[in-house]
């Protein structure tokens, strides 16, 4: 399936930057062998962590209070005293910051140089580079006796996953685990949020691709915890095998995933489906709520957001402005559709009638900032069900 051609999804540029903007066709296919949803090509990811890619975990208070609880559970059920811990892509350091007061001796990977720089001013230490087989070599001290490798929303960014885990085979005690979050296929799948898909997003995964994927080297899935982060996500625990007996919930997931056909090609011919008339939906939506002579803005403008505008197509025409909190993104345009992104003072000080909410996974959070937005009348708009 293609949704034509999309720009970097944080490629927020400014105006002198439009004629020389890239764009590639975004197109995805399905590994029916490991029942792996993926982009048929994307972008290297050195062409997209660079010292300008604008996303910081701290910019959602619901996800700080998220990595505080998931730490705790890392500590809780996997760690130990003067246990080894290694973050893939720990970003502004939110999630290690919890261990900065216990005896685990942690460390973080990532690539972005100015977020990796942040989180070392904050006394998290943190390698600047990316974590592959490689950089796992060179980690004489962590070599086989690290307890916990974790990552959250990052393992589906890393195009080559074979070298991702002979890296982890490096680094993994006997013992060890790799404990990682992504957003979940089933998830996508339920709500049609394709926004979920683009450049930086290489996988879409289901416990069905990461168990076939582990086990063509010698790891096991032993446990896997649905979350409720970024509107559905799974928590997946992987171990050498047979270390550890395999958790219940694991083949209770697998089998509803079976009878959805998540592990086939059938749900993603009906996903195709739901794609195309999910656009036709907001497309007509947003021009009726136009031609009513109403207001619209979008708020937040998540990488997601990039997928919705430019496979929809919608611009400057149907929505005024994009309010962001991230400074690097204000005063620049929307990749592609080239929609200005605005401080929040523009929609406190001059509220829409409408607001698309693009960052809808936060709609908890945002809600309850914004309820003057909502007691003054405005209303909501997403792609996804807001309740
Ligand atoms: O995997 C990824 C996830 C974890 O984060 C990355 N590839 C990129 C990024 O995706 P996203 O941009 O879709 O993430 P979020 O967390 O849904 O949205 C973050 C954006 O939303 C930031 O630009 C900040 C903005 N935001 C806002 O303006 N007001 C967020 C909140 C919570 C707010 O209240």
């Amino acid at each position: 399936m293609t949704f034509g051609q999309m720009p970097p999804a944080n490629g927020f540029l400014e105006k002198k930057d439009f004629k020389n903007e890239y764009f590639y066709e975004m197109e995805v296919g399905f590994s029916e062998e490991i029942s792996l949803f993926q982009l048929n090509n994307f972008t290297p990811p050195k062409n997209i962590h660079t010292e300008k890619y604008p996303f910081y975990t701290s910019s959602s208070k619901f996800m700080e209070n998220h990595f505080r609880d998931y730490s705790n559970w890392m500590f809780k059920n996997y760690l130990k005293n003067n246990s080894k811990l290694i973050e893939i892509g720990s970003n502004d350091g939110t999630l290690l910051k919890n261990f900065q007061k216990t005896d685990i001796d942690f460390l973080g990977f990532e690539p972005s140089s100015k977020i990796a720089e942040l989180a070392n001013q904050q006394k998290i230490k943190t390698i600047n580079q990316f974590f592959d087989k490689e950089s796992a070599l060179e980690l004489t001290k962590y070599k086989k006796n690290t307890d916990v490798i974790c990552a959250a929303n990052v393992i589906a960014h890393i195009p080559d996953l074979k070298d991702l885990i002979h890296g982890i085979d490096n680094l993994l005690s006997s013992t060890g685990v790799f404990i990682f979050e992504e957003p979940y296929l089933g998830s996508m799948f339920s709500q049609v949020s394709y926004d979920q898909i683009y450049d930086e997003h290489i996988y879409l995964f289901s416990l069905s691709s990461i168990k076939k994927l582990f086990n063509l080297f010698d790891f096991d899935l032993i446990d896997a915890l649905p979350q409720i982060t970024h509107g559905g996500s799974i928590r997946y625990v992987i171990a050498r095998k047979n270390k550890f007996p395999i958790k219940k919930n694991v083949s209770k997931l697998i089998d509803n995933e079976k009878e959805k056909n998540l592990d086939n090609l059938n749900s993603c011919l009906e996903f195709k489906k739901n794609c195309e008339g999910s656009k036709s939906k907001i497309l007509n939506d947003l021009k009726k709520i136009k031609n009513d002579g109403k207001k619209i803005c979008g708020y937040a403008a998540t990488a997601k957001s990039s997928t919705i505008l430019n496979y929809c197509k919608i611009g400057t025409d149907l929505i005024d402005y994009i309010t962001d909190t991230t400074k690097e993104k204000i005063g620049k345009y929307s990749p592609g559709m080239h929609i200005p992104i605005v401080s929040v003072d523009r929609f406190k000080d001059n509220p829409p009638d409408v607001a698309y909410l693009f960052a809808w996974n936060h709609r908890k959070e945002i809600f309850k900032k914004e309820k003057n937005f909502s007691l003054n009348g405005g209303k909501w708009f997403s792609h996804v069900k807001l309740d």
